[in-house]
């Protein structure tokens, strides 16, 4: 008995040191340990939850009274509930957010939760996070705004010694962390003890940045850091979900200057980058990052949802979903319903693994080892590898009959660094190879979605690879027709639009508020609607008898009347067509730009609405600080309202500003600098905001 053990440890050893002798040499920058198991996490959640949840603000200012925070249903097991329903694995909360009030009642400053009403001061919102994570069996993360709106000495050496000492009460005090998470939002206007000014940093150097990630590995190990200047996690260079199809995670920090993010690197991640850096999609459920309550319709859809997934954790990056907390203390219900429903969509769609059945094989193979049938045997500690010399291969999954399939999924074994730059994919359809993929990068997961067809075979090509190229896995799913919601659009005239992207659906809608069903009015072609009004919108599959979600656009007075007075240029009504895609433009003229509108008839004012450009990269003239001034004859101004659009510019929204009704006929908006400290003045749409006559 005993020698026969000996006998079959021995073949095992000789086994394992076999495959290990023969395993690819590591490529390039490898993952540590913590990034590995992190990135396998795959899918987490953030949570916004700060002193400007009680003023409807996305940045408070830092002058905010303690006292405003009460949050008398605060409930973080009903947080974790809903992460874990929704299938993430861990969260990361806004311990404190650029306000500078802290969740936990910290030893270091006033401005917590202890001079807060809530729970009479004695409350500790990350404690109790910490364990309502323990009970659902998540993991906890931490945001600490390295920016602080409300420290007097914020600029001055003394606060790195408070950052730091908050720092290190976070991460001793409420157990493992996952990741640590530093925003790039820094210095700016703020209430800074009463100072009330505008104070800037050298972000080069002001942080010491080296000897605070030493502190954090010191106390917390394994937890991953995010940051602008690294270690081990990269903003995709977007907030709106947008991750890039080529993602290297691959990067190199040296190469980059603190406050100058190259949103294009960012994204694509750098293919000779010095270190391993994957990159995080991190995106609000809703268009905001804190709790607005007139955002409660602008949850995204299921389709949104969706199409982020694919975007981030399907090209090789992590997904951190956000979830507002309400002044109450709860996440809204729509927020709650939409991840839970978009994760059943997520095991329906990859509940069976169609590839397990396939009969795999590959043009080379290194070994028996690492034969073609590790890429579909579901194991992740085995891959199909080529020989070392080799660098284009083609590995094909052969069916009995033929199958079903619209999504591949994709996996490098990439303990051994990402390798893939170049590969195309093709499926045997009614006897010929068609090409559906041609594409670049793989890395940890990359999942591509094509049109259902019934395929006898699909043949991975792996055209170009950086060292001989490992696949660990190969899946392949049928996932069910979603359908989307329509996108709603009025024009200058009062023309309402409605598009579906799904050509075959019908699309019903309503303009009396109520949520659209099959008897409401059928869309056929544009209507006009002058006068202020809610639209809604969803599109209906006929022959599947299925509906999708509703799309619900609010329009206040038409523009039709507009007239812009100043300045006389070309493209000045692009602001108001109704096009987000279009904008006016005025590039520096050396004085505050500004904009002056002819209503055409005096209204009664409130507020109004300002959409910078939209586009991803490279985005001229959104505007930081504004002034906003009406007037009865063009001539006259009074000033209704000024300050500064928050966090415009990595989430460039309508932005909302509300004042008391003045009546006013022409009104003024000026940018006094844009967000990349110039006079540039863009606008892609622009809007009032009327109360009753
Ligand atoms: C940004 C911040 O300024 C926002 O308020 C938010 O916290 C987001 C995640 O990062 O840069």
């Amino acid at each position: 008995m005993k020698n026969r053990f000996v006998f079959y440890s021995c073949v095992l050893g000789m086994a394992l040191l076999c495959s290990c002798a023969n395993a690819p040499a590591p490529f390039g920058p490898v993952p540590s340990k913590s990034q590995l198991e992190w990135q396998k996490m795959e899918r987490y959640a953030f949570i916004h939850f700060s002193i400007n949840t009680f003023t409807d603000q996305e940045w408070g200012n830092g002058g905010e009274s303690a006292e405003l925070f009460n949050p008398e249903q605060l409930d973080c097991r009903q947080w974790a509930r809903v992460c874990k329903e929704a299938g993430m694995k861990g969260i990361i909360i806004t311990a404190k957010h650029h306000a500078g009030f802290c969740l936990w009642p910290s030893a270091y400053t006033e401005y917590s939760v202890k001079n807060s009403p809530w729970k009479d001061g004695k409350g500790d919102v990350i404690k109790e996070l910490a364990e309502a994570c323990k009970e659902y069996d998540l993991k906890l993360g931490i945001y600490l705004s390295p920016w602080d709106r409300n420290r007097a000495d914020y600029g001055q050496p003394s606060y790195i010694e408070y950052f730091r000492n908050q720092l290190t009460e976070l991460l001793t005090g409420y157990g493992p962390i996952f990741e640590v998470w530093f925003d790039g939002a820094n210095g700016g206007d703020g209430y800074y003890g009463g100072a009330w000014e505008n104070r800037h940093i050298d972000r080069a150097t002001y942080y010491d940045w080296p000897n605070t990630i030493a502190l954090i590995r010191k106390l917390q190990p394994n937890a991953v850091i995010w940051n602008e200047v690294g270690p081990d996690v990269r903003w995709c260079g977007n907030e709106q979900g947008t991750g890039n199809r080529t993602n290297w995670s691959r990067y190199s920090y040296a190469d980059h200057v603190p406050g100058q993010p190259n949103n294009r690197s960012l994204s694509q991640g750098e293919p000779d980058g010095t270190d391993f850096v994957v990159s995080e999609i991190n995106v609000s459920s809703r268009p905001g990052w804190f709790y607005h309550e007139i955002e409660d319709s602008k949850v995204k859809s299921l389709p949104h949802l969706l199409d982020i997934y694919y975007n981030s954790v399907g090209c090789n990056g992590t997904w951190l979903l956000n979830f507002p907390i309400m002044p109450n203390g709860l996440i809204h219900e729509n927020d709650a319903a939409a991840a839970k429903r978009l994760n059943q969509e997520l095991n329906e769609i990859f509940k069976e693994d169609l590839a397990l059945g396939a009969i795999a094989s590959a043009s080379v193979e290194r070994g028996p080892l690492y034969n073609a049938s590790m890429a579909n045997d579901c194991n992740p500690r085995t891959y199909w590898a080529a020989p070392d010399t080799v660098t284009q291969a083609q590995i094909t999954l052969s069916f009995s009959k033929p199958i079903a399939i619209n999504r591949i999924l994709l996996q490098e074994h990439i303990e051994l660094g990402q390798r893939i730059s170049k590969f195309s994919v093709d499926a045997h359809i009614d006897g010929a190879w068609v090409r559906i993929a041609n594409e670049t990068t793989i890395g940890y997961k990359r999942i591509l979605r094509f049109e259902t067809c019934n395929a006898r075979a699909v043949r991975v090509n792996i055209e170009q690879s950086r060292a001989c190229p490992t696949i660990e896995s190969i899946g392949l799913y049928c996932a069910p027709q979603v359908l989307v919601e329509p996108a709603i659009m009025r024009n200058k005239n009062g023309q309402i639009t409605i598009k579906s992207t799904d050509a075959e659906s019908l699309v019903y809608y309503t303009t009396d508020g109520s949520n659209p069903t099959v008897s409401s009015n059928l869309y056929t072609a544009p209507f006009v609607i002058t006068g202020k009004v809610t639209v809604k919108a969803m599109a209906y599959d006929n022959v599947l008898k299925k509906s999708g979600p509703v799309a619900t656009e609010n329009f206040d007075v038409a523009r039709a009347a507009w007239k812009v007075i100043y300045p006389q240029t070309r493209d000045n009504e692009l602001m108001f067509d109704g096009n987000p895609g279009t904008n006016f433009m005025q590039y520096g003229v050396g004085h505050p730009a500004y904009f002056a509108i002819d209503l055409g008839k005096t209204l009664n004012l409130c507020g109004f609405r300002y959409l910078p450009d939209q586009a991803n990269y490279l985005v001229r003239g959104i505007v930081n600080h504004y002034e906003f001034y009406t007037s009865m004859d063009g001539k006259n101004w009074s000033l209704a309202s000024k300050g500064q659009f928050s966090n415009i510019k990595n989430n460039p929204l309508w932005q909302t500003v509300t004042f008391a009704p003045v009546r006013a006929r022409f009104v003024k908006l000026v940018g006094l600098d844009d967000t990349n400290g110039w006079q540039d003045f863009g606008c892609a749409e622009f809007d009032v905001v009327t109360g009753k006559k």
